[in-house]
Formats: C-alpha cells, structure tokens, sequence
C-alpha cells in the first residue's frame, strides 16, 4: 500500500487531521475553542479576523445554503447555528444533521451483480433494478481502474464521459467534479462537457451581444441600486427564492438589497406567469404573461418605444449595432408584420395596453431589468436574453447608476460589492492531454450516448458524439437535471459501465454499476469563500463528524485510483489534506498582503474556529456595470466583433441557423399552448427551482414536510383548471403527457395563470414499475415530462423550463413512494 493510500486510511480511520495541526483535531471534535482568547485578543489587532460570538460553541463550516456552526454530541451532529452576520440566515442550514444521518446514506462499496457477474455491458437493462451486491473498497477500486485501463487501451479518451456535471457540496479542495477530472487528465483524457444547465442558452448568446458570458459577472452595486433606481422589473426572476442558495457559501447581501428597495418603496413590476415570493415580498405588480412568450412581449414592447419615440436614438447609434435591422423587423418590413402591442398581445396573453403602459414606465423612470434564467432554459431560450438587452439599450440607461439591465441579481448575490483581499483557489483539474476530445453541449449527453456518430451544429462549430462506453458521475444528479428522464432510462443502458460517486441511493446511484459511498462535507476538512461576487469571506470548513459508514471523501477515492493507475504523486502532489489546505490558504494570504490586510498564519486560522471577513472598499459600494464602455467605448470596447453591444450578430448571421437568426426574433417554440400538442396536454409547464431544497438535495430530509403534499411534489393549480378536474387542495394528482407520468399532490392557488402549473424541479426519480420506462413516477419528478431538445443550433441549452402536460384526479390504487428508500441489499 502507498504512503497516502496508508495516510487516508489513516486519516478516516482517525478522523481527524494529520500532521502540523493535529493538536487541534481532538478539541475540533468536542466542539471546544480553548485558544478562542488568544483568537480574540489576535481578531482585535487584526480585523479581518472575525471571532464567532456565539452563547453555544459550535464548529465552524459551510454550505451552499450559508455558513453556520454545527453542534456535535457523542459523535453526532445534533443542531447548527448560522454565523452572526449572516444577514439572512436560510432555514436550509437546519438540515444539515440528517444530511449526515440520512436513513439512505450508501454505506458502502456496491455493484451491480449481473455487471460483477458478467463484466462490463452486462444485463444493462436491469440498471435502476438488479441486485447489489457489497464489495471491499479495494475490490471497488480494482474494478473501476479495470475499467479505465481498458477503455483507455482499446477505444480512448473519448469513450470516458466525465463531465459530470453538478452541483456537489462547496469545498475548494474536495471539489468532486475536478477531483474527477484530474484522475482522468492524468490517465489519458476523458470527454467532457460545455456549457451548464443553469444559463445554457444565455451564456451563448451574451457572449455574442455583450462579449461575455454576462450571467457570470457583477453587477451595478446594490447601494447604487437602491439609491437610483426608480423602477425595477423582476423579469422572471425570483430572488427571494434563488438567493437563499448559491456555488460558493452564499453571503445572502441580495435580500438585504429588496429589503431595501421595499423599505424605500421602490416600484417593482414582476413578470412571471406565477405570482412568485420575490413579487409578494416587495409587494409588486404583477405581470402574467403565458409562459414561453416572453420573446413576443419584449418585442411588443420594443415596438411601443419605437413608435412612441421613447427609444434613445442616441445610445443605439453610440454603443450598439444593427439596430436598423431590428427596427425594420419591428416595423414588419421584412415580414409584413408589425410587432405592435396588439400583436405582442395576442401571442402572450397580456392587454396591449399594459404593454405599452410598461414601456412608457420603463422610458419614463431610471429602469434596473433584472432577468432571472428560467426564460432562456426554452426552447429558442437565447431570444429572452438578447430582447432584454435590446429594450435596456432602446432606454439607454444601461451604464447608468440604477439603470441598464442586470442578469445576476437573483443568484448568488450579484451586486454585492466586492471586497478587497485574497482568493481562495481550489484544487485544478490539470492539463487535459493533447489528444483529448472536443466537449459536447452538457444537455446533449442523453442524444450522445444514443447517437454515436451523430453530429449536430454548435455555436458555429460542429460536434460529432463519440460513442461512449463509461459514465463517471461525482457530484451531481443526472437523473434529477436531465430533460425527458424515461429517455434518459434507455440512453443510461448504452454504456458498459456506470460509476457513481454519492453520499446517498439517488436515483442515479441506483441505474449505476458501481457505487462508492462518498462522504458528505461535514465529514471532511475544507475552505471555501463566502460571496460569489463580493468574495467577502473565507471560511473554514472543519470536519464536524467521522466519515459515516464507510464512506471516503472524493479526494481519498480519486487518490486510491491515481495509486492504482500509478499517477498518485502527480494527483496527490505528495500532500494530505491539511498540507493542501495550508497552500490554498497561504496563496490567498499571500494575495490579501498585497491588498494590504494582514491575516493569521494558517495554524492560527485553523485552530481558531474564526474565519476571515475582508473590507469592502467605499467605491466598490457605487460600481456600475457598462460605466466603463458608457464613459468610452473606445478606450473600453466590448468583447464582441463590432466592440459594440450587437442588436444585430453577423456572426450569428453567418452561422445561417434557422432556429437563431442575426437579429433577435419571435420563434413559437417547440411545445406551446398554441401548438397541436396542446389538444391533447393544454396545459403549460412550470418548473422553477425549489423553495426549500437545492434541486435534488435535501429531498431526503424532513424539510420535505414543509412542502410535499399528499407525500409527492407539489403542483400548484389554478382555481378554474382544478375545478373542471374535479381536483381539490390535497388531492393526488397524476400530470401526464407523451413522455412520461409523474404523481403530485394539488396545491390550488390562484398564484399561477390559468392554463399553468408549477412543479418544482428536484423530487427523485421513482417510478412505479422500474422495468417499464415511461411507468409512473410516485415521487413527481418533472422531468419525466420535459423534452430533451436544444434550445437552438447556437446554444444548444436545455430546456427544462417548458412542456405541455395534462393533468386529472389520481383514482388509482395507493402507490407507497419509495424514492428515499434504499435498494434491497444495501
Ligand atoms: N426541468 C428542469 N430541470 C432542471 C432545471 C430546471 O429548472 N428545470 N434546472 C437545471 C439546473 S439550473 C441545474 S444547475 C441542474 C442541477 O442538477 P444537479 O447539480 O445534478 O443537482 P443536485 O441535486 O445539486 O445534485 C448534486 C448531487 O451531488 C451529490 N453530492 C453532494 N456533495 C457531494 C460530494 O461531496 N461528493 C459526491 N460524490 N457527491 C456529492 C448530491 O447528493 C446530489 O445527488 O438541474 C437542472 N435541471
Ligand atoms: N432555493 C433555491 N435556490 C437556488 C436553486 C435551488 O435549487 N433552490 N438553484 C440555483 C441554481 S443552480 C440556479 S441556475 C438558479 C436558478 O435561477 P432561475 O433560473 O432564475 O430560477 P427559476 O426558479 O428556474 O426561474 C425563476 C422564475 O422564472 C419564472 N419563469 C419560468 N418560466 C417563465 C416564462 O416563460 N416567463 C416568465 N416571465 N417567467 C418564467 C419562474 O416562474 C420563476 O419564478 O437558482 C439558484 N438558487
Ligand atoms: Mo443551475
């Protein structure tokens, strides 16, 4: 055995840190600070260095729903306590203890027994049904570097897919995904992935329009906001929701942004066919349009501000191009349409009238458009992004303190300003080896492992699918993410192999092969930064309880293979964890001495159970997005071909894409209430991110309560469209259509529109009947009834955000929900 094979045995065996800190290891595990006053007395000399104050001791860590100290006895997590200055603490936090309790933990090692039996390709039908059989964890390891070895020989680094793409847990250096990619750098390559669920068609086309990605980057300032804008449009957004959550430890500054727009009396208008938490909280109006025709009512709107002069003709010849050609598509001189308010109307269901009373508030006050994302996860999603920068451009006001338009507030605290100090940076992947291929559109995988040598069109480029042969999933949830789950069911029976790296029997863990039980992040020693944006903090992640069972972190599991496969000096560095956590941390330490804020040595840091809050700078507090290229777009030009914002792309033109024109453009999408799918599936699909879990995570614990109904997911259903069902508050539901049948328990609300239902995204997968795809779902996975088409030829996005559906009154017999149970013989 290796020395860091024996170091990480080591380390979980005794579950606690090895090496320069391992002082500090025995009290991190009683939950008890002894050098907390040396801590405070270091904390007043240094600022930076903030000291918990807290009445019950607790240790300190992170997550994506806030940063918070656990409370451990006997070994157990028993409770949590957020960090004093979190702002807006997320109830969320609260799970943390059945998340390492969890009933349905994988406790360890399994595979597959026709796949054990039979190798590789054996009895794939069976994923999702066969028996599993418990395996050593050196048995696990042999098997699936068997499997790399092979693939690696015999068909390359294409036939390898480990994207793996998701959302894990927050630590920089036991970063699932990358500690994944990095075995696979080392050992020949491996097929990933472009682009991500969340802005797939928007990150596509931004880059064309504004030169960046734009869904990424900062935004004006949340102090400048509140100061100067007088209107602000939730343009399907719904921060109050999306914010609890975020990539890094969330800071939670963006509640405390609408809590002062509300305080202020700030006008807000939402758009959003469901009358949504953010709206309620900040008292807007509300504006419902049918879902997926927000492309017809920005244009209805352009149109308005054309024709009653309320454009800024000045702004668009300075700062944009091609505006003539979207002037004359407006005006119908290419089509003989002219996209006025009636026309806009007809398609999207709200009166000319508001509209063009719309339009003229816009024009009328300083405007911050803030756009959230489930617009652009649609079919022809690019067009919502790019209609809402050309409005914002058509008013002009973008560069200007509190106007312009903004694609980030409502996730991750996007105009929380940014703080001045060091960066943590996270383990990398490496260097992907030359012959490596081409990645595929991330939402694409279901077609890939369908259509080997199929090749489809991608923002301007093509890309033709190897045929792969292995899935390596650590740290996501591909039967929750993914589009069309009973597709995916027989496109998951392609492959000879499936590996999952989980903390818990997923849907996914069990269509797997091998399982291997990893470790949650409470489990483990880590870093993260608080505040995506504002880069505020830097907390530690202290491992608050042993791994559970015998689960293994990402990183030790990575390492065992990278021995195996004899690449563990080049993976490992010849680090353990705290030495990787000392050089992460002196970096950025490094990185705030040259900002000029001083920090404790890394012992310090660790043992303290403080962590870092770096200042903000008073100019940051008023930054605004485009002031730059406002003040000179010569001096400061976009990213884009014509170093202007572009109305019209003649690089999209040339791709001479039918489903993306040069100019942005209505295109009824491919499932709609006006389409001859909705004779049948009438109603319009909802289905936004959920309120109390993180997609798929915490499904299993008992937040659930708050919102299953009858035991499923929830649908919310208009009064008028449950009445003619016959449906009542409570009932269980079956919604169904072409692909697939989900069961869901009715909430009967008048905060959807007529003709919509909301489901929420994330309820596991559990279908009735495992050996018949298309069987009953009895937990209400809406992606059982989503399509798995591109957004376009451009972006190739998901669109998970749309689908035409039916619903009645379940009648039939009572179908126990197993989703969290795990398989027999685990
Ligand atoms: N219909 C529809 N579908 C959607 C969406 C939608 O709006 N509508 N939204 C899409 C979007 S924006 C996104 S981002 C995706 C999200 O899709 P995912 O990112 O796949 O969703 P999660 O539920 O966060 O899945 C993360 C998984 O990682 C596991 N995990 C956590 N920590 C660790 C760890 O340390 N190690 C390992 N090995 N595993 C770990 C969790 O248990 C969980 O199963 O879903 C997409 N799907
Ligand atoms: N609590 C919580 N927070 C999260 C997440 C989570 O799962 N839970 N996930 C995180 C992730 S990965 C992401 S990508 C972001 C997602 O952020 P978003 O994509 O912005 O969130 P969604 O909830 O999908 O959609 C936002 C709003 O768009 C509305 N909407 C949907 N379709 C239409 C339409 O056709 N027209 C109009 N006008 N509005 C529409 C929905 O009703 C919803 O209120 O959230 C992040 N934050
Ligand atoms: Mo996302």
């Amino acid at each position: 055995m290796s020395k860091y094979q024996q170091q990480a045995l080591k380390m979980s065996r005794r579950r606690f840190l090895t090496g320069a800190t391992a002082l500090a290891a025995a009290p991190l595990l009683a939950g008890l600070w002894p050098k907390s006053a040396l801590a405070q007395a270091i904390s007043q000399a240094l600022p930076q260095f903030v000291v918990l104050r807290q009445a019950q001791k607790g240790i300190l860590t992170g997550a994506h729903w806030g940063a918070f100290e656990a409370i451990v006895q006997d070994g157990k997590m028993v409770g949590v306590q957020p960090v004093k200055d979190d702002p807006y603490p997320n109830e969320l936090i609260t799970m943390a203890p059945y998340q390492v309790h969890a009933e349905n933990r994988i406790k360890y090692p399994m595979v597959r027994k026709s796949w054990l039996e039979g190798g590789p390709g054996s009895r794939t039908e069976l994923r999702g049904r066969d028996e599993w059989v418990r395996v050593s964890w050196d048995k696990a390891i042999d098997l699936v570097c068997g499997e790399i070895t092979r693939l690696q020989k015999d068909h390359g680094p294409q036939s390898i897919y480990a994207g793996s793409y998701g959302w894990k847990s927050v630590g920089m250096l036991h970063n699932s995904r990358t500690l994944l990619q990095r075995l696979m750098n080392l050992t020949g390559g491996f097929l990933g992935y472009a682009g991500d669920y969340s802005t797939g068609a928007a990150q596509v086309i931004m880059s064309h329009v504004v030169g960046s990605m734009e869904v990424y980057e900062q935004q004006t300032a949340w102090p400048n906001v509140i100061e100067n804008s007088q209107l602000v449009v939730l343009w399907g957004c719904n921060p109050m929701i999306t914010l609890k959550n975020s990539w890094n430890v969330p800071d939670h500054y963006g509640q405390t942004g609408f809590e002062a727009l509300k305080k202020k009396g700030t006008r807000v208008i939402s758009i959003d066919p469901v009358h949504n938490d953010s709206a309620k909280f900040v008292d807007a109006q509300w504006i419902a349009p049918r879902p997926y025709t927000d492309g017809a009512m920005l244009i209805g709107i352009a149109h308005t501000l054309l024709t009653e002069k309320l454009h800024n003709p000045d702004f668009l010849k300075t700062y944009t191009a091609g505006f003539d050609k979207f002037q004359a598509y407006l005006l119908g001189e290419t089509d003989g349409t002219p996209k006025t308010a009636e026309w806009a109307a007809d398609v999207c269901g709200v009166d000319a009238d508001v509209l063009r009373q719309l339009a003229r508030d816009m024009a009328k006050n300083r405007t911050m458009i803030m756009g959230g994302w489930g617009i652009q996860r649609q079919h022809h999603g690019e067009q919502q992004h790019w209609l809402l920068v050309t409005v914002a451009a058509m008013l002009g006001q973008i560069g200007l303190p509190g106007g312009g338009f903004g694609f980030s507030y409502h996730y991750s605290s996007g105009g929380s300003p940014t703080a001045k100090g060091g960066i943590i940076s996270g383990i990398s992947a490496g260097n992907a080896p030359k012959n490596s291929p081409a990645p595929i559109p991330v939402a694409r995988i279901a077609e890939c492992l369908t259509n080997p040598g199929k090749t489809i069109n991608f923002n301007g480029a093509q890309v033709t699918y190897p045929e792969v042969k292995m899935v390596y999933v650590a740290g996501g949830n591909t039967f929750h993410q993914h589009q069309d789950t009973n597709n995916l069911v027989k496109a998951w029976q392609r492959p000879d192999t499936i590996v999952v790296n989980e903390p818990y029997w997923t849907a996914t863990a069990k269509h797997a092969d091998i399982v291997l039980p990893a470790t949650t992040s409470y489990e483990r020693n880590d870093l993260e930064m608080g505040g995506d944006y504002s880069q505020l903090y830097v907390f530690p992640m202290h491992q608050c309880v042993a791994p559970q069972h015998e689960s293994r972190s990402d990183f030790d599991i990575f390492a065992a293979m990278a021995a195996k496969l004899g690449v563990q000096d080049a993976f490992t560095e010849g680090k353990d964890e705290t030495q990787w956590l000392k050089g992460m941390y002196d970096d950025m330490k490094t990185q705030a001495r040259a900002a000029r804020v001083a920090l404790p040595p890394f012992d310090m840091f660790w043992e303290s159970n403080n962590y870092v809050r770096f200042p903000v700078p008073e100019a940051n507090t008023q930054w605004v997005r485009f002031a730059d290229y406002r003040e000179n777009p010569l001096l400061n030009p976009l990213g884009t071909p014509s170093g202007k914002i572009e109305i019209y792309s003649d690089a999209i033109a040339k791709m001479k894409y039918q489903d993306c024109p040069g100019i942005p453009t209505w295109m009824p999408p491919h499932e709609w209430y006006r389409g001859p799918e909705a004779v049948k599936y009438p109603l319009s699909l909802n289905t936004a991110h959920p309120i109390n879990r993180l997609h798929s995570q915490l499904d299993n614990t008992p937040l659930r309560k708050k919102y299953a109904v009858a035991d499923r997911e929830a649908i919310v259903i208009h009064p008028q469209d449950a009445q003619s069902r016959g449906i009542a508050n409570g009932d269980l539901v079956r919604a169904f259509n072409d692909r697939g049948q989900i069961l869901v328990g009715a909430v009967v609300s008048e905060d959807v529109r007529p003709g919509v239902v909301r489901i929420s995204e994330g309820a596991w997968f559990d279908p009735a009947d495992p050996s018949q795809p298309g069987s009953l779902c009895k937990n209400g996975n809406v992606n059982c009834l989503t399509f798995d088409v591109g957004s376009s030829s451009l972006a190739q996005g998901n669109c998970g955000q749309m689908a035409q559906l039916q619903i009645e009154k379940y009648q039939g017999e009572v179908l126990k929900n197993t989703a969290h149970d795990v398989p027999a013989g685990a």
